[in-house]
């Protein structure tokens, strides 16, 4: 067989990128052909994504992956996985017809706090859905959004979340895909369909959303645009839309169930899969999440603060470091530093969207009277050590309610790189970090097209195969 290149469209939060997949002989090889900064921006205290500047970053990059190409190939699929919650309301045309918020805008804390403190209704929320209430829901933006300004009832007649609104873009068919739906807290979580009690409790009309596809869902080529003639024979496939739910994807677990799986980027999104959701009281109180699988099934897990700390922290610091030599002198320092006196309480709101993250972790410290970091070093430090301490709990805590042992902790994202933040990992949780050196989110969204494709049969050989070809690094716990 010929090899089969296709497309991966990654969009981070901080940064998004355009990746070529090349199948050949049961491999899987990836080029990065475009990465650009992402930010929100604001104005007049609201935070907004730049969605035409996404788009055009994506055009670049399709053509700069089109341009990869050897000659005479093309590109068979392209596929488009996003940060979770965020969404674009249109009308029966595609056109925008709101701005498209920031997931960290804080019009939703006055809904966040108004659920927090109505204990049946959060209850009833969570057995509906099993996703608790964090302020970034979907639920609370759109419950905020109607609320604010009624006439979008009238003005809207659809709700694309990111990926679903790029994948129209591109195949012109408009469809809402089940991993990113279920990141809404407006899915049920024991079918692969809206929930109605959420719909009704956040006042979202019902025909904005369509039942979600399943991941692998081929949409159709892609449309006849001029600035898409160079993919005039790709097909454009709904992968999983959500980022992490790709990431989780492309990790090479053991298929008895015993690996925990952290993907550490912005956020720190620690889990595992399986065939039922982890539901009530307990999960509720430890915040649990029953995202989705792309085929359906679940993703329980909990998301700590992440590496969000030390991108904001690097802002405060003139001497902050600019490339991998730098970097790998800042983790050297800060690794033969004592460990911090005091670890960060990392579920503290205050660590949201800070002006200056410095200036609320002193804040934080001095409350509780303990001294500051010295220099970028000690922060690099007390960051890394506090998120270790955080997938430990979160560890202990699944175990606790799954009734599983998870003798390991995979681990992919910018954080896999991070030798201080893995190993504070391993030690806090008693058990091996594995790292992996891999975009996680562009493989597993790579995946979904090759299994979409049938020259993949199904995620687990997909893992196998893919597992054998990568490199891994292990930190093994320390006594403490
Ligand atoms: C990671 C992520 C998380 C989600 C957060 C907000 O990029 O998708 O899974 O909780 O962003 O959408």
């Amino acid at each position: 067989m010929k090899p089969l290149h296709l497309a991966a469209i990654d969009l981070g939060a901080t940064s998004g990128r355009v990746i070529l997949g090349t199948w050949s002989k049961n491999k899987l090889t990836l080029k990065e052909v475009h990465r650009f900064p992402n930010a929100f921006q604001s104005i007049n205290g609201h935070d907004y994504w730049n969605i035409a500047g996404l788009w055009n970053e994506i055009l670049t990059g399709l053509h700069a992956a089109v341009a990869a190409l050897p000659k005479g190939a093309t590109l068979a699929s392209v596929g488009v996985d996003t940060w979770g919650v965020d969404y674009v309301l249109v009308n029966d045309t595609g056109r925008l017809v709101y701005p498209v918020h920031a997931y960290r805008d804080n019009r939703t804390q006055p809904g966040l706090k108004r659920l927090a403190h109505t204990r049946a209704a959060l209850e009833r929320i969570y057995a509906a859905t099993g996703i608790p209430n964090v302020f970034y829901n979907a639920s609370l933006q759109l419950e905020e959004t109607v609320t604010s300004c009624p006439a979008i009832t009238d003005l809207a007649t659809r709700c694309l979340f990111l990926p679903d609104y790029f994948n129209f873009l591109l195949s012109g068919r408009m469809a809402n895909e089940l991993t990113i739906a279920s990141t809404t807290q407006l899915l049920d979580v024991h079918s692969t369909d809206w929930s109605r009690a959420a719909l009704d409790h956040f006042r979202v009309p019902a025909q904005w959303l369509s039942k979600p596809v399943l991941a692998g869902t081929q949409l159709g080529k892609v449309r006849a645009l001029p600035e898409l003639s160079a993919l005039a024979a790709t097909r454009v496939i709904a992968v999983p839309g959500h980022d992490t739910a790709c990431a989780y994807d492309a990790m090479p677990a053991n298929p008895d169930g015993t690996d925990l799986f952290l993907s550490s980027g912005t956020w720190s999104l620690v889990g595992f899969e399986s065939d039922t959701p982890v539901l009530g009281a307990a999960a509720l109180a430890a915040r649990i999440s029953n995202e989705r699988i792309g085929d359906g099934r679940y993703r329980p897990l909990t998301n700590v603060i992440g590496l969000w700390l030390l991108e904001g922290i690097l802002k405060d610091f003139t001497s902050r470091p600019t490339n991998d030599v730098a970097w790998s002198a800042l983790i050297t320092a800060a690794e033969k530093l004592p460990a911090p006196a005091a670890l960060l309480d990392v579920t503290d709101s205050a660590l949201t969207n800070p002006k200056s993250m410095k200036a609320a972790i002193d804040a934080q410290l001095k409350k509780r009277r303990v001294p500051a970091p010295k220099n970028l070093a000690g922060y690099t430090r007390l960051i890394c050590d506090s998120l270790g301490r955080g997938h430990a709990d979160a560890k202990a805590a699944f175990e606790r309610m799954s009734g599983r042992t998870f003798k390991r902790i995979l681990i992919v994202g910018g954080g896999s790189k991070n030798r201080l933040l893995c190993q504070a990992t391993a030690d806090a949780a008693g058990v091996p970090v594995v790292s992996f050196a891999l975009e996680g989110t562009a493989v597993g969204n790579l995946a979904s097209q090759l299994i979409s494709l049938r020259v993949v049969k199904n995620l687990a050989t997909f893992r196998a195969l893919f597992g054998e070809t990568l490199k891994q690094t292990i930190y093994t716990p320390r006594p403490s």
